[in-house]
């Protein structure tokens, strides 16, 4: 298997667990490590006995933003050419999906990555905040565009102006965090997240993901014909027919993942 620089990769069943590795740096987001995640994440993408993924850091940090010493001499054409943007674009495309498990530290990049996960389980530790306005500069990973649909204008315009933390309960409030977890169990609560979603049927996994994902780019008129669609294809799997005939028969489903 490969080894990763930045990063910890492990398959537990059919769960990818990927750990930022930078605790010299807080879990800092170089380009080495967008080139570890976005190629783990990947490869757990391609590989059919993979039915979730879980992203996390460290009991201090998640992840303390992009990498400022890396960034501090770049020119605007830099950041440009560098290709940041077309890397973390294949991350938060890829179809399995994706548990962000945030303790500590999720600042600036850090907490636009846990923004490309699908659910954010937070350790009640954790602070996010967008803090890029203090260094002269705006969030560049998506954070003002997905912070803005997780919590509203006027929350997420605070934040981004003013570069204040917040906990991992005003989070959850504002709906960034998908539910709070005491620290201890964060990763328990993370891996049973995702093999519960492991343990389901993949086509429906990924219609459920692109149908989700849809509801936050397009119009509602959109959304809804993109949903009758992937609904009524489901009807095609054999899972269908037996998640179904094993509600009629009062046993589990034995998903065959397709
Ligand atoms: N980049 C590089 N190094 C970092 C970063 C970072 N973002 N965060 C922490 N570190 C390093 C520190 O420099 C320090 O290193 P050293 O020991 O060599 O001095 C080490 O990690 C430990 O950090 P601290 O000593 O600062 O730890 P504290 O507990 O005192 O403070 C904080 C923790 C509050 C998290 C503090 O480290 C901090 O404020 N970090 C920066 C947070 C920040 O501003 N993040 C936003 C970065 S900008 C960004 O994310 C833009 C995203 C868009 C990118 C677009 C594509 C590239």
């Amino acid at each position: 298997t490969h080894t990763y620089e930045t990063i910890l990769v492990e398959t537990r069943g059919r769960v990818g667990w990927i750990t930022l590795n930078r605790p010299e740096a807080l879990n800092a987001l170089n380009s080495q490590v967008m080139h570890d995640i976005v190629a783990a994440a990947s490869a757990f993408d391609a590989d059919p006995r993979i039915g979730a993924i879980v992203v996390t850091g460290s009991e201090r940090a998640f992840a303390a933003g992009a990498d400022i010493k890396e960034m501090e001499s770049k020119t605007g054409l830099d950041m440009v050419m560098d290709d940041h943007f077309g890397g973390w674009a294949r991350f938060a495309a890829v179809r399995t999906p994706v548990i962000a498990a945030v303790s500590g530290y999720a600042l600036g990049g850090g907490c636009e990555l846990a923004m490309m996960c699908d659910i954010i389980l937070a350790a009640d530790s954790a602070k996010f905040g967008q803090p890029e306005i203090n260094l002269g500069v705006i969030p560049g990973m998506g954070g003002t565009q997905r912070l803005v649909r997780a919590v509203g204008y006027y929350k997420a315009a605070e934040l981004v102006l003013t570069g204040r933390l917040m906990g991992a309960e005003e989070a959850e409030r504002a709906g960034l965090v998908s539910r709070v977890v005491p620290a201890a169990e964060l990763l328990d609560e993370a891996g049973k997240v995702a093999e519960t979603i492991a343990a389901k049927s993949l086509p429906s996994v990924y219609a459920a993901k692109a149908t989700l994902d849809a509801a936050l780019e397009s119009t509602l008129a959109e959304g809804l014909r993109l949903e009758k669609h992937a609904f009524a294809a489901l009807f095609d799997t054999a899972d269908q027919k037996e998640g179904m005939a094993a509600f009629r028969e009062k046993r589990s489903p034995d998903f065959q993942n397709r």
